[in-house]
């Protein structure tokens, strides 16, 4: 009797306490909508009691220039809520996007986005400022507005006034495609991911030992049979030159523009397999599918090494719209330093003469680089003597330390894909940290931005991707964009636990961290 009263009240208390932990997480998961936007804007004002609903009779409204922002909004919210969503130009109730009259604060990226109980204003002095708006009116809707079929409504907006624009204009993600070559759906869905958490450039890492992704006519063997394989042994793969140009124009309406990677003078065995004349002793390796860098190197001294890096920079160049080339340049273990400043002194100027300015990783600040190339540190120490010195002579530099932002980097020891060589990176590691003072005499100004880079070599399907993507890229992608002021790991969990359900309406399979109160 006794033992059973006791039992009782044990029983009685374990209730208690799971009814206070679930009370607990349900208020946890009850973040308001207007709290839960990723990157935290600027400034949010909550307008009390105000609320315009999302209905059948909503109009989208833009003003010429905006509308194929206006059109990508529609095709969105079309999906979910099944209303028909006009696109007219002019002004009026409904959602409305404007060119005009949005505080000059907001610069060339931000946006200011106001909910009344007539209808949603997003004014911006560009369409990639009123798309960045648009990601973050994404936000405000429940989750179930990502859905892909139609789902019951209603469909409200929180009452708001919202003033936001980025703190360094250089937000970015890379994909490795050379490890392992993803197709372009694949690819197309990233940048849909990415969007929503307005990162604006795409690294495409386009050539590594394991292969070579894109069609270069004038060497056609280098996608041919330098893209026939990858790691592990499987088929690998290229683009195309129209696939490329599609993926190109698909980002771009999403305002991200590709910054195409050819990794030189190492990480080429791809290259130096395809063409035996690229090798110093004329001898083509076979190709490799392992997981080993620094390896190969171009022939330094050989004149065909410039005319094959001539002919694939002006092939790549005259496909890629944006200013940016990216040419490796790391780990470059089996070039001596100083083959290493003749073959960049030679290339750097390829690259000017057909128009793009050359991004690096950071070794490339060794050779004094023009202050026009940005070097991208990828280290884990926070100090780099030639970066700094890259720094004091005028170079911006991205942000990339491998240590917080590379998302190959496992979370913990029980993380089945991934690497460790930089250390575990939870969310919690990957968010706290400062870009504008990471590396010492590397302040605020001297930083371009960020990016967060995603290596293949164990990351295989697009599941893969996004595990290991979400939810660190958002946290990278907040590092970037919000004001420093705003930083804060608590309300930050609450935001990104927000997501949650957004991600599971998508259909990604995200990392569910014990770290973040999930929604
Ligand atoms: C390094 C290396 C890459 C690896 C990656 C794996 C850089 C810039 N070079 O980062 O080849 O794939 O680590 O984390």
């Amino acid at each position: 009797m006794r033992k059973s009263r006791l039992f009782g009240s044990i029983l009685t208390a374990l209730a208690l306490v799971a009814s206070t932990t679930l009370a607990a997480s349900q208020a946890q998961a009850a973040v308001a909508p207007i709290d839960s936007v990723v990157p935290v804007p600027v400034s949010v004002q909550s307008v009390p009691n105000v609320t315009y609903n999302l209905t059948s009779g909503t109009q989208i409204r833009a003003a010429a220039g905006a509308t194929d922002v206006a059109n990508l909004l529609a095709t969105t919210l079309r999906r979910s809520t099944g209303f028909a969503l006009p696109v007219s130009q002019g002004t009026g109730d409904g959602i409305s996007l404007q060119l005009s009259g949005a505080d000059p604060q907001v610069g060339q990226q931000g946006y200011q986005l106001d909910v009344a109980a007539s209808g949603v204003t997003i004014k911006a002095s560009s369409a990639a400022g009123l798309f960045a708006g648009t990601q973050t009116l994404r936000q405000l809707l429940p989750a179930k507005i990502e859905a892909s079929s139609v789902q019951t409504g209603p469909w409200p907006v929180p009452g708001a006034r919202i003033l936001d624009y980025p703190r360094f204009a250089h937000r970015s993600a890379m994909l490795d495609v050379a490890r392992h070559f993803f197709t372009p759906d694949v690819v197309k869905r990233y940048i849909d991911e990415i969007a929503l958490y307005k990162i604006n450039y795409l690294h495409l890492h386009m050539s590594d030992d394991q292969g070579w992704r894109i069609m270069i006519d004038s060497w056609p063997r280098l996608a041919t049979y330098g893209g026939s394989t990858q790691v592990g042994g499987g088929p690998g793969g290229y683009y195309t030159k129209a696939q490329y140009s599609d993926i190109v124009a698909y980002a771009a309406a999403r305002h991200i523009t590709v910054i195409p990677e050819i990794d030189m003078p190492g990480h080429t065995n791809a290259a130096l397999a395809s063409y035996a004349e690229l090798n110093c002793n004329n001898t083509a390796p076979p190709l490799y599918t392992g997981t080993n860098v620094g390896f190969s190197s171009l022939c330094v001294p050989k004149d065909v090494t410039y005319r094959f890096v001539d002919d694939v920079i002006r092939e790549l160049a005259a496909v890629t719209p944006g200013p940016y080339i990216h040419i490796g340049g790391d780990e470059a273990q089996s070039t001596s330093d100083a083959d290493y400043r003749t073959f960049m002194n030679r290339v750097l100027p390829i690259v000017a003469k057909y128009g793009k300015q050359t991004m690096g990783w950071h070794e490339i600040a060794k050779v004094n680089p023009p202050t026009g190339v940005v070097p991208q540190y990828w280290g884990t120490t926070t100090s780099n003597t030639s970066v700094r010195d890259a720094a004091a002579r005028g170079n911006k530099i991205l942000m990339s330390p491998a240590n917080k932002a590379y998302l190959d980097m496992k979370y913990n020891s029980s993380t089945r894909l991934g690497l460790t060589w930089a250390g575990y990176i939870e969310v919690r590691t990957a968010y706290d940290w400062n870009p504008g003072a990471h590396l010492s005499g590397v302040g605020e100004s001297a930083v371009r931005g960020v990016e967060a880079p995603l290596w293949s070599e164990t990351i295989v399907t697009r599941q893969d991707i996004e595990y290991m993507a979400f939810p660190r890229l958002p946290a990278i992608a907040e590092v970037g964009w919000s004001p420093w002021s705003k930083h804060n790991w608590d309300q930050f969990r609450q935001r990104l636990g927000a997501q949650g359900p957004r991600w599971t309406v998508m259909g990604m399979n995200y990392y569910r961290s014990t770290q973040v109160p999930w929604a």
